[in-house]
């Protein structure tokens, strides 16, 4: 074949390779090893993916274990909050009946409390009485002793006649004539026994006399009451009324009652007047001594 000659720049056409039947093995050779590099990439990209997944089902698997586990727990759990729901619930139950029980209960015990005040305040106003009763027995069988004493010492020979000072002897007895600040009756008693005496008994006429010689022109207070039983007139040392010297008409309980007796002024007759009038005059007796 002639050669055609190139000028300048020209580049001269590049000579085939090789014949077509090696081209065609050589593209097919490199078709192939593609391919084979394909689907070894391919295979290991399954592999990996394959290893991969295997890997997470089995973090899935762990998972899926624990969070059973966790269930189960949680469903123990809540069985035990439950039974001890119940239980709960059952003493509470339980408490509210004694609560029902208690406040009756206390119903019961305020009522016995009540019972036992009233008790309580009838012993305390029973054995109020018998210490009284007990002490003025007490006084009596004194002045009982001091009397057969000086019996005794007058049928010896002794005069007896011995008083204190601003009291007045007449026959056996220490008479005290009370003339300060106005008193009802109950302060002129305690008046008296601050002395050591008592409110005056009556027991005759001569002694009357002595006494209304005595006694404050404007009224005096005696030991003779009724403050326990109308009309029932006692003596502070509890001997008999024996003897009395009541104004006519008297005694009349009159007004809102009238339990405590007195000396009127003029005449030292008696009259029952209102225990809580105060008196200028009170009188007081006691044993003289020998
Ligand atoms: C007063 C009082 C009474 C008494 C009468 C007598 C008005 O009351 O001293 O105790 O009985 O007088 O009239
Ligand atoms: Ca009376
Ligand atoms: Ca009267």
């Amino acid at each position: 074949m002639e050669e055609r000659s190139y000028v300048g720049f020209e580049k001269p056409p590049r000579k085939p390779c090789c014949r077509q039947g090696t081209r065609i093995i050589l593209l097919g050779m490199a078709t192939v090893s593609m391919g084979a590099v394909l689907l070894t990439l391919l295979i290991l990209w399954h592999w990996d993916m394959e290893k991969n997944l295997k890997q997470l089902e089995g973090f899935a698997r762990q998972n899926v274990s624990r969070v059973s586990k966790d269930l189960e727990r949680h469903k123990s759990d809540q069985m035990a909050q439950k039974s001890q729901a119940a239980k709960m619930l059952e003493s509470i139950e339980h408490i509210r009946a004694e609560q029902k029980s208690m406040q009756s209960q206390e119903g019961e015990l305020s009522q016995n409390l009540d019972g036992l005040g009233a008790d309580l305040d009838n012993l305390k106003a029973t054995s109020l009485n018998e210490k009284r009763e007990a002490s003025e027995s007490l006084w009596r069988l004194q002045e009982e002793v001091a009397k057969l004493w000086m019996e005794l010492k007058i049928a010896n020979g002794s005069a007896c006649n011995i008083c204190p000072e601003q009291w007045i002897h007449f026959q056996k007895k220490c008479y005290h004539f009370g003339r300060s600040r106005p008193k009802k009756w109950i302060q002129a008693k305690h008046a008296c026994s601050d002395l050591q005496g008592q409110l005056v008994s009556i027991h005759s006429s001569e002694e009357q006399d002595f006494l209304s010689r005595h006694a404050s022109e404007k009224g005096s207070w005696i030991g003779l009451q009724d403050l326990d039983r109308e009309g029932e007139f006692v003596w502070p040392d509890g001997s008999p009324v024996d003897y009395s010297n009541w104004r006519p008409g008297e005694p009349n309980d009159q007004g809102l009652g009238e339990n405590c007796v007195m000396l009127l002024g003029t005449s030292g007759q008696w009259n029952d007047a209102s225990c809580r009038h105060p008196l200028d005059g009170w009188v007081c007796e006691r044993l003289a001594t020998c």
